[in-house]
């Protein structure tokens, strides 16, 4: 297990310095934020992030996320050229000894909560989805404030790529994803760059898009589209693991024994009676999930993959972007560690 932090480059408030603190530290998960979805990254860009990341004595080898334009999602004529492009981002990470990308394939928002900072009744807040909040919200009409949303859009714009959808159901969808793979697959294979894909989060349709990275039936399907251990998985806990009807430790389990999850996500979140959510801290007690019986179905697999303490709440007064402040994020990673540590220990 390779323990790494996420950094949104240079204009983040949480430093390299700080973030090599942590013990047992060991990558940087970040990406090139100034090139809108589609366009290709420069080499001058990649490569000064890799030398800030490796002069702080830290490792260059995880890129979240190479955005997927919409256009490859909606399957429109106009993809190829962004799939090149995507081609040639691939290719430019491998020389710069990138070996895992997670992107994602959610149809226009990505990871969506219904606000950022609920206070939570030790004082800390947190980002939580609450069905009724939800319900409440309209993309085209009101203003939206989501943590991983592109801020690009105008209200025309989100007007348009939402009429698009109309025509793309989940079978749509699914066909889009398949060409995308067989178009950057063998690319991976060749330049040995690994994919992981992050799961939809939440794993359900929202504001009638549709979702199909959701659940072990798809994910399975997902494997299959191209059956090659560079497709793979970001397993991310807190995303599948907010409904029951996903069982974490036996899907952590099972693609860990296959060797197709590349990159983990761990945090826990606490699920309510309604289906609605709170993201909790990482100690397994405080939410729904069970930590240690993750980290054991890791162990027992070998998992020599990349591993990222998720989202934090805000504590001891720390401000900053939603879930990536510091302090919480790290006692996250310390969690883990020790976990690691017990388990490496008990098995000798
Ligand atoms: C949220 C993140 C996601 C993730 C993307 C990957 O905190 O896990 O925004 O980076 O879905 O493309």
């Amino acid at each position: 297990m390779k323990m790494s932090f996420r950094w949104y480059g240079p204009d983040d408030g949480v430093t390299l310095e700080k973030i090599r603190q942590i013990p047992n530290m060991h990558s940087i998960v970040t990406a090139v934020y100034d090139v809108p979805v589609g366009e290709k990254w420069s080499r001058e860009s990649v490569f000064a992030l890799k030398k800030q990341v490796e002069d702080a004595g830290l490792h260059f080898e995880v890129i979240e996320s190479v955005p997927v334009h919409e256009d490859i999602k909606l399957g429109r004529p106009t993809r190829d050229r962004f799939i090149e492009n995507y081609i040639a981002n691939i290719r430019l990470l491998g020389e710069a000894g990138v070996k895992v990308i997670c992107y994602n394939f959610m149809p226009v928002f990505d990871w969506t909560r219904t606000q950022l900072d609920k206070v939570l009744a030790d004082g800390s807040n947190a980002l939580v989805y609450y069905k009724d909040q939800l319900e409440k919200m309209d993309p085209l009409t009101g203003e939206l404030s989501l943590p991983g949303w592109d801020s690009s859009y105008t209200k025309e714009s989100l007007k348009e790529v939402f009429d698009a959808y109309k025509e793309i159901d989940e079978e749509k969808l699914w066909e889009n994803l398949g060409y995308f793979l067989k178009a950057i697959i063998p690319v991976c294979e060749e330049v040995d760059v690994k994919m992981a894909i992050h799961p939809d989060d939440p794993p359900w349709n929202i504001f009638g898009l549709p979702r199909i990275i959701t659940c072990e039936k798809n994910l399975d399907r997902f494997l299959k589209l191209v059956d090659s251990k560079y497709n793979g998985l970001t397993l991310c806990t807190g995303s599948l693991g907010c409904t029951l009807n996903n069982d974490i430790v036996h899907l952590v389990d099972k693609y860990s024994a296959m060797g197709r999850i590349h990159f983990m996500h761990v945090r826990n979140v606490k699920i309510l009676e309604d289906g609605s959510f709170e993201e909790s801290a990482h100690f397994s007690p405080c939410g729904s999930l069970d930590v240690v019986a993750i980290m054991r179905a890791l162990h027992k697999n070998k998992f020599d993959g990349y591993l990222r303490p998720d989202h934090g709440r805000m504590i001891w007064g720390e401000t900053g972007r939603p879930g990536y402040g510091l302090y919480d994020r790290a006692l996250g990673a310390t969690y883990v560690n020790g976990i690691w540590e017990t388990l490496e220990k008990l098995d000798r």
